[in-house]
C-alpha cells in the first residue's frame, strides 16, 4: 500500500493543499524554511501555503503530524507535487529539499565544491550551532535553574559565534566573507538562512553588546541579511499565530 501522508484527522488546509505546504511556527527553526520559501517565491514567483500551528498545544505531537515527521516538531513542508505527497522533516533537509525549486542555483551553487560549503556550514549549524542556543533557552527558562547548564550552553554557543566570525572574518584566508559559503566574498544561500535565524536572536539569549563587539563581521553579517525583503516577510506577521 503506497504511503498516506493523510488521515481522517489531518486538518483540512494540510490535507487539501496543493503543491508546497509549510506547517510551521515562527521559532527560529520555522523561520529557516520560512525565508527559503519567501526568497523562492520573489525570484521565481514559486508557490506555496502554510499552516501555522500552536506548538504549545502539543499539536507537533498528534497524530496526524507524527504521520509527516515523527519527530513531531516544526517545521515540516509536505510537497503535494510529489505523487503520493512527500513530506520533509529537519529543517537543514528541507532546505536543500527546497534548493530542487531554485533552477538557477540562487540560492545554493552550480559548483560541485561551492555546494558543499553550503553542505558544511548547514550541517555546523544544525548540528553545533542549534542545540546549544537552544538548550540555552532551555535552560534559561527552567523552572528549576541551573547554572551549571546555563554556563555551559552559554559558553558553548559563544564559542560557535566566535567560529561564524572566523569564517566571516577571513582570519584564515585572508578574505572577509559575506556570506558563510561559496568562493571569495561568498554568497548569500541557504547556509546563511539556516543559521542566521538563530544567531539574530543574541540578545535575546543573553549575550551583552560588549560580549558581542568581539564578532564584528557576524553583527554585520547579521545586518546584511536583515535587510532583504524576503527575511522581513519571512519572519514578519505573516507568520504570528491567530
Ligand atoms: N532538529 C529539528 C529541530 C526542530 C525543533 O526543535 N522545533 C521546535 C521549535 S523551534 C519544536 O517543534 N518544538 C516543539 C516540541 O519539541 O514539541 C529541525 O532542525 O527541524
Amino acid at each position: 500500500m503506497p504511503f498516506q501522508a493523510y488521515d481522517d484527522t489531518t486538518p483540512a488546509d494540510v490535507k487539501n493543499a496543493k503543491g508546497l505546504h509549510l506547517i510551521t511556527q515562527s521559532t527560529p527553526n520555522g523561520q529557516k524554511v520560512q525565508i527559503l520559501l519567501e526568497e523562492l517565491a520573489d525570484t521565481y514567483g514559486t508557490e506555496f501555503t502554510t499552516t501555522i500551528i500552536n506548538i504549545s498545544t502539543n499539536e507537533q505531537k498528534k497524530d496526524w503530524f507524527l504521520r509527516l515527521n515523527p519527530n513531531g516538531r516544526i517545521p515540516v513542508i509536505v510537497d503535494n507535487n510529489q505523487s503520493p505527497p512527500f513530506p520533509v522533516m529537519e529543517t537543514s533537509a528541507e532546505l536543500l529539499y527546497l534548493l530542487k525549486y531554485d533552477k538557477d542555483n540562487h540560492f545554493g551553487f552550480k559548483d560541485e565544491l561551492e555546494q558543499n560549503e553550503l553542505v558544511q556550514w548547514l550541517f555546523f549549524w544544525h548540528g553545533s550551532g542549534a542545540p546549544y542556543q537552544g538548550n540555552l533557552g532551555f535552560f534559561k527558562r527552567a523552572q528549576e535553574q541551573s547554572a551549571f547548564a546555563i554556563e555551559r550552553f552559554r559558553k558553548e554557543t559563544y564559542r560557535i559565534f566566535g567560529v561564524l566570525e572566523i569564517q566571516l572574518s577571513g582570519k584564515y584566508t585572508g578574505e572577509p566573507k559575506e556570506y558563510l559559503a561559496g568562493k571569495g566574498k561568498g554568497k548569500y544561500s541557504a547556509a546563511d538562512m539556516g543559521t542566521w535565524p538563530w544567531v539574530k536572536n543574541w540578545s535575546f539569549s543573553g549575550y551583552s553588546d560588549e560580549e558581542m563587539k568581539e564578532f564584528p563581521y557576524l553583527l554585520k553579517w547579521i545586518d546584511r541579511i536583515a535587510e532583504r525583503p524576503a527575511v522581513t516577510r519571512g519572519t514578519g506577521d505573516k507568520y504570528k499565530l491567530n
